[in-house]
């Protein structure tokens, strides 16, 4: 089993925390990004997307996203189940999960490819009010974030998930494109401290 990746940027690093906190080691493969290597026939066929992080397994097949490589390993290794154990567990990090990848982590990517030069060259599309559009739904969850960390530890509840690293790229990558900072949203900030406080986040 290999990991495709890139390691400068937020969406392998959710993969290499997810990696880190199950405890599995396992090969990991550079793709130039800048360098638009993701867009060469041959990483084509292995992730249609074009994107990284992507995750061949032993019989050569490929998966891509990293909801999808989380929840293979989820279930191929032992560990902190990060998307749940009960039902009411699994429904709430299901909630959260998909709140923070579609209204943060995609919202700060969207803001970072239409509203900033983003990767240069290899943008054919951008719309820079989408994109200023997309940063205002970023700031609006790290608003709904301050309000349920105010009395929760992690965002599905007492229990660290993948919801928890999602969200913590997406902050991380925000704070990098200068889309915010944590000043206005002090729930956020000490979450975010105890999230990179974990060894998983130095991954
Ligand atoms: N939803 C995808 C997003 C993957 C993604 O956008 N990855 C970025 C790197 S952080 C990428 O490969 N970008 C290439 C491009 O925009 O051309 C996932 O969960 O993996």
């Amino acid at each position: 089993m290999k990991l495709y990746e890139y390691e400068a940027f937020p969406n392998p690093k959710r993969v290499r925390m997810f990696l880190a906190e199950k405890g599995v080691e396992i090969e990991r493969v550079q793709i130039d990004v800048p360098a638009g290597e993701h867009r060469s026939d041959t990483f084509r066929a292995r992730n249609p997307e074009m994107t990284v992080p992507c995750l061949e397994l032993d019989d050569g097949s490929h998966i891509g996203g990293c909801v999808a490589i989380s929840r293979y390993i989820e279930e191929a290794y032992a560990g902190p189940k990060l998307f749940g154990e009960t039902a009411a567990e699994q429904g709430h990090i299901c909630a959260w999960q998909r709140r923070v990848e579609a209204g943060l982590m995609d919202a700060v990517a969207h803001y970072f490819h239409h509203a900033t030069p983003g990767l240069g060259a290899l943008e054919n599309y951008q719309n820079a009010d989408w994109g200023q559009h997309r940063g205002r739904q970023a700031i609006s969850t790290l608003e709904a974030m301050n309000d349920r960390l105010a009395n929760k530890e992690y965002l599905a509840g007492d229990k660290f998930s993948i919801a928890d690293i999602t969200a913590f790229a997406g902050v991380g990558f925000g704070l990098w494109c200068d889309l915010f900072s944590l000043e206005a949203f002090p729930n956020v900030a000490s979450w975010f401290a105890r999230v990179e406080a974990r060894p998983s986040a130095a991954a």
